[in-house]
C-alpha cells in the first residue's frame, strides 16, 4: 500500500497512530451520535466507510473548537483510540476512543437526512442539495462504484495495447449530426462543444492503432427524459486492423466481463450497500435490426415502423426477450439503416441501405453505439456528398483517409447509462455527479 508522507498507511480513513501497536487514528465527519447512559457511540463517516467509535464517560479527552465541549453531527473530528473486534459494528470492529479532537464544526443542519440508511428525499431535492446529499453513504457509493467502472475500463484496455488519449472538447463542427449541438462563439468564429470524440479517436487510430478515452461530451438535448443528459461521460474506444465490427463487439463483451469481475472483487461494500446484482456477461446474442423489428411484430404485436430506429419500449421488449428466451441481460442489435447513422459509418456492401453499426442494449436500455468506419478516402467523400455534407469542411478528418487508414471501428459507451442500469435506477440523473439538463446548470 502507498503511504502519504508523514501519515502512515491510510485505509478508508483509519490508520495506525504509531504510538502503540493497537492504537489507531480515525479521521472523518460525525455521522451519528447515540448516547447510552455513560457511553457515547459516535459513528464517523470516513472516506469510504462508517466506523463506530465508543467514548466512555471520563475515559477520553475532548479537545477542539466548541467551548462547551459538545459534539455535533457534521463536525469533522480526529479520534485516537484502540481498535477492538465487534461483530455487531460495521466492518466487524469498533474504536474505543482515548481522545477526540474537533477539527471543524458544522453550523447548520443538513438539508437532507444523511444518517438514515436510505435517503428518502425526492430526486429534485437530492439534486438541489447535491454537494451535501452526496455525503449520504448510498449516494456516495454510486460514485465510488463509478470510479470502479472507469478503472476497469481503463485497466482492460490499457492491458490490451490501447493508448489513452485526451481529445479537445471545443471543436469547429459536430461529429454526430442532428440538432443537439451546443454552439458557441470562439473569438468570433463559430464553434461548438464536442458531441463525441469520434473524429479525433479515428485520427488517433492512424497514430497508435488502438486508443481509448473517458471524458465529458455535450448534447443539447431539448427534452427532459430519464435517459438523456446534456453533458455525460463517454467511454470510447477505437481499434485498427479489425476484420469486421464483430471484433469491436467481442472486445466490448470481454471488457464488460472483466469489469463485472473487477467490481465484484474491489467494490463489494458498495455493491451490497446499493443491493446491486451484477449481470453475467456470457455469449451476448446478436440480432440484425431487421430481424429485431420482425421479432417485435411477431412476439409482441408491434407495428413495424419505417423510422429506422428502436424506440424505448422496443428496447425494453428486446431485452425482455433476450433475458427470457436467450438467457442474456445484454443483446447486440446490428445493421441499422444507413440513413440513421452518421457519415463515418461503413455500409454493408451485401445489404445496401444498412450499415456495419450496432447498439448494445442492457436491461432495457441502449448503453452503447459502435461500428466499423469507412477507411477509404473516395468512399468517405462519396458518402459525405450523398448525405449533403461538404467534404471540404472536413479537410483534417479526410487527411487521415488520404494518407492511409487501417480498417477500423470502435464504440461509445455512456457511463451514466451503464451504471443506471447496473443499479436498477429509473433516472440517469442519479448516476451523474452534478447533472446537466434543460433546467439544471447548478450546482
Ligand atoms: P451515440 O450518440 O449513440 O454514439 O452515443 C453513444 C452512447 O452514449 C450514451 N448517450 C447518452 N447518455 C446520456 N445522455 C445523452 N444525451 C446521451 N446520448 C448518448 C448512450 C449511447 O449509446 N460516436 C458514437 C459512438 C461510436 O460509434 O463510437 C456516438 O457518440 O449510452
Amino acid at each position: 500500500m502507498m503511504t502519504i508522507k508523514g501519515m502512515g498507511p491510510l485505509q478508508e480513513g483509519i490508520r495506525q497512530s504509531g504510538s502503540a501497536p493497537d492504537e489507531v487514528i480515525v479521521e472523518g465527519c460525525i455521522h451519528r451520535i447515540r448516547e447510552m447512559g455513560k457511553v457515547i457511540f459516535v459513528v464517523i463517516r470516513t472516506s469510504r466507510s462508517l466506523i463506530q467509535c465508543v467514548l466512555d464517560e471520563g475515559g477520553y479527552q475532548l479537545t477542539g473548537l466548541r467551548e462547551d465541549g459538545s459534539l455535533n453531527e457534521g463536525d469533522c473530528v480526529r479520534v485516537t483510540g484502540i481498535k477492538k473486534e465487534e461483530p455487531r459494528a460495521f466492518g466487524g470492529f469498533e474504536v474505543h476512543g482515548r481522545s477526540i479532537e474537533v477539527l471543524s464544526v458544522a453550523n447548520a443542519l443538513p438539508p437532507v437526512s444523511l444518517n438514515k440508511p436510505k435517503l428518502s428525499s425526492g430526486l429534485d431535492v437530492i439534486l438541489d442539495h447535491r454537494p451535501i446529499a452526496l455525503r449520504h453513504p448510498q449516494q456516495r457509493a454510486i460514485f465510488k462504484l463509478q470510479e470502479g467502472i472507469v478503472k476497469a475500463f481503463r485497466h482492460y484496455l490499457s492491458a490490451n495495447d490501447f493508448t489513452e488519449i485526451h481529445s479537445p472538447k471545443t471543436t469547429s463542427a459536430g461529429a454526430e449530426g442532428g440538432a443537439n449541438i451546443f454552439k458557441m462563439d470562439y473569438f468570433g468564429q463559430p464553434a461548438c462543444l464536442a458531441q463525441s470524440p469520434q473524429i479525433y479517436k479515428q485520427m488517433m487510430v492512424g497514430v497508435f492503432g488502438r486508443v481509448f478515452e473517458v471524458a465529458p461530451v455535450f448534447r443539447a438535448e431539448k427534452h427532459n427524459t430519464t435517459r438523456h443528459l446534456n453533458e455525460y461521460i463517454s467511454m470510447d474506444f477505437e481499434m485498427g486492423y479489425i476484420k469486421g465490427m464483430e471484433d469491436v463487439m467481442d472486445t466490448e463483451a470481454a471488457m464488460l466481463r472483466y469489469m463485472m469481475d473487477y467490481l465484484k472483487e474491489n467494490y463489494s461494500q458498495e455493491l451490497s450497500l446499493l443491493k446491486v446484482e451484477l449481470p453475467v456477461v456470457g455469449e451476448i446474442p446478436v440480432l440484425k435490426f431487421k430481424e429485431a423489428k420482425e421479432l417485435l411484430a411477431r412476439e409482441y404485436g408491434r407495428r413495424v415502423t419505417g423510422n429506422g430506429d428502436l424506440d424505448p419500449e422496443e428496447e425494453v421488449l428486446l431485452c425482455q426477450y433476450s433475458k427470457e428466451k436467450l438467457g442474456s441481460e445484454f443483446i447486440f442489435i446490428t445493421h441499422f439503416p444507413s440513413s440513421r447513422r452518421p457519415f463515418y459509418a461503413m455500409d454493408d456492401p451485401n445489404d445496401p441501405g444498412f450499415a456495419f453499426s450496432f447498439d448494445l442494449l442492457f436491461r432495457g436500455l441502449e448503453i452503447t453505439t459502435g461500428g466499423q468506419r469507412i477507411h477509404d478516402y473516395q468512399q468517405q467523400v462519396t458518402k459525405m456528398q450523398e448525405m449533403g455534407l461538404e467534404p471540404s469542411d472536413f479537410e483534417h478528418y479526410l487527411s487521415i483517409h488520404k494518407h492511409g487508414m487501417p480498417p477500423h471501428g470502435g464504440l461509445g459507451l455512456g457511463l451514466e447509462r451503464l451504471e443506471m442500469q447496473l443499479l436498477g435506477l429509473n433516472n440517469v440523473r442519479y448516476t451523474s455527479l452534478f447533472p446537466r439538463d434543460v433546467k439544471r446548470i447548478t450546482p
